[in-house]
This record gives structure tokens, sequence and C-alpha cells, in this order.
């Protein structure tokens, strides 16, 4: 009898294996090569890749974290080619220095989506995009501190994010535009923290040191370099925020950034969706059907501000709002 049952054993695992087999071929590959983890938002852009793009739902995902290494990236994306994964998604360290890479994954067939960030490229070169405009998130902060100001004078910081990413660009970009209509306001400094909460506290430190007394608002261009610059501004005795001597603005509308704007410890944050998985498979599973499909998408974004600020560019933080965030 045990022999018996043995054999049957066997067979239901080959049957069960040969299944499992026949669904590994059935899986559509995908490579992302990621940016780094450099940020809570880059964390919950990565968990949502990881959700969407999971076996149950039919895919086997390749993930590399880049690191913010701009070569590795590249090396990652030609991994990629190399294995003729069926589609390629890039959330792209730097905007520039893409053509030649991205002609590669054309040369072979692969369809290619830039997701997150923006790249100067031929769009000719690449397939869709999926990501947000940080160049109107920028002017959102700008339009929101006019208001906030309405005529008052403003001695600005501003810690930018990685040097030569578009989110950074852009934000820059934007916010510049609105000032530039402001003779009242005067950009003392813009220096990189690197999206990250020890560079925004490394910059903070330094502009305290060159500009304490001289500055009246802090903008940060997401939310891990605000915390820096909190802790920083803390240690120095500077008070900041709706109660404070600063006004302090953020990028990213993080679910910990929010908690600090709900506090009142950020004025304005101007959200920057990174739940953005579920749009790019939208996209593939069009392009995989031969469907029509949108070659540009853009995530939608809006802003937050702490309580007791009423606005035409934000939304007044509520605990309610905080308790329904997906990230
Ligand atoms: O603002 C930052 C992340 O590319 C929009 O990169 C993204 C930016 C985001 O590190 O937190």
């Amino acid at each position: 009898m045990k022999k018996k049952l043995a054999l049957l054993t066997m067979m239901a695992a080959a049957v069960s294996m040969s299944a499992f087999a026949v669904q590994a071929d059935e899986l559509t590959t995908i490579g992302y090569a990621q940016v780094g983890h450099e940020s809570d938002w880059r964390t919950a852009n990565t968990q949502n890749y990881q959700d969407v793009f999971s076996e149950e739902n039919g895919y086997e995902l390749s993930f590399v974290d880049c690191d913010n290494d701009n070569a590795a990236q590249l090396e990652a994306v030609r991994t990629f080619i190399n294995q003729e994964l069926d589609y390629i998604v890039i959330a792209p360290i730097q905007s520039a220095g893409w053509d030649t890479v991205l002609q590669e994954a054309q040369d072979a067939g692969i369809p290619v989506i830039i997701a997150d960030r923006e790249i100067e490229a031929d769009a000719s070169l690449y397939d869709a995009w999926v990501g947000t405009n940080t160049t109107n998130e920028g002017i959102t902060a700008g339009n929101w501190l006019a208001e906030y100001l309405d005529g008052a004078e403003a001695n600005i910081l501003v810690i930018e994010g990685s040097v030569g990413a578009s989110a950074a660009l852009g934000r820059t970009a934007g916010f510049n535009q609105v000032a530039e209509e402001h003779e009242e306001w005067k950009i003392l400094d813009s220096q990189s923290g690197d999206f990250t909460q020890d560079g925004g506290q490394a910059v903070m430190e330094s502009f305290i040191k060159s500009y304490e007394g001289q500055f009246n608002v802090v903008v940060c261009q997401n939310d891990n370099e605000a915390y820096g610059a909190m802790d920083a501004m803390d240690a120095a005795g500077i008070t900041y925020g709706v109660d404070g001597d600063v006004i302090l603005i953020s990028y990213d509308a993080t679910h910990d950034g929010l908690q600090y704007t709900l506090d009142g410890k950020i004025n304005c944050n101007v959200e920057c969706n990174p739940i953005q998985a579920e749009t790019v498979k939208g996209v593939i599973e069009k392009m995989a059907a031969g469907e029509e499909y949108e070659e540009t998408t853009l995530v939608e974004d809006q802003a937050f501000v702490a309580p007791g600020i009423e606005s035409e560019y934000a939304v007044t933080m509520t605990q309610e709002i905080l308790d329904g965030r997906a990230y």
C-alpha cells in the first residue's frame, strides 16, 4: 500500500511541477531599474511595484535597486536586455545619458516604460511614460507661499533634491518661475540634500552657519530632507511651522510628512504620488494585447497645508485625510 501511495504522491508532484513550469512560462517578465532607497517616497514606490508585479498577478519582477548610481542603473537595463525580458521599466536617477541604452533596448525589441521621473531623450526612443509633473509641483509651492505671505518679504533657503534628477530640476524651475514674479522675495541659497534626511540636515546646518537670523522660509524638495532640516533647526533653537519664525515647505506628502503638516511643523506639503505601478501595469497590459495605450500618463498630485491655513492651492490637513492615505 505504502509503495502505491508513494508512487501516487510522486505523480502528483510531477503534475504540479509541470503545471508550475507551464505557469512560470506564462509569467510576463518585467525588469524594474529603481532609483535606489533614498527616501520614504522611494520605499513606498518600490513596495507598490513589488505588490503589483507579483507572480499571482502573472508577473515575474526582476527588481534592481540602483542605489542612486547612474552607471549601475545603465548596467541593470543592459542586463534586462541580455535576459530578453518582456518589458523594462526605468525610474531614471539622472535625466541625461539615456539615448544609447534605450536604442539598445529598442534594437532588442523590448518595450521600455519610463516611470516617476523624466529623461532628456527623444520620445521615439521609449514606448511610454508614467510620472508626475514636478515643475507644476514647484509652481504650486510658489503660488501657495505667495498667497500665504500676501506681499510680505521672503528670504528663502532651498534644499534641492539629487543633482540632475528631473524631480529636483522641475521643482526648482517651477518655484523659481513664481519667485521671479516677486521682487520682495530673495533666494539666499540653494544646495542639494540628495533627497535624504542626512543630506537635509547637513545642508541646513551649513545654511544656519551662513544665514542664521537672515531667513524666514525653508523649502525642502522632499520630506526626508525636511526631517533633517527640522533636526538642524531644533538643534540651533530656530522655530518653524505655523507657530515658528520660519515657514517650512516640503514635497512628497508621505505619511510622516503629512503627520508633521497636521502637527503644524510643516506649513505646506506638495504631494508627489509614488503609487504608480498599477498605471504602468495597465499600459503594459494594453501593449501585450496590441491595444492602443496612453504614451504619456500624468499621475495626479495635490498639496496640503497645516490646520488653520486656508488656501486656494492646497487642502487643509485633517486626521481623517491622514488616516485615509495609501502611503
Ligand atoms: O520626491 C523623492 C525621491 O523621483 C519624485 O525621488 C521622486 C523623488 C521624490 O527620492 O522623495
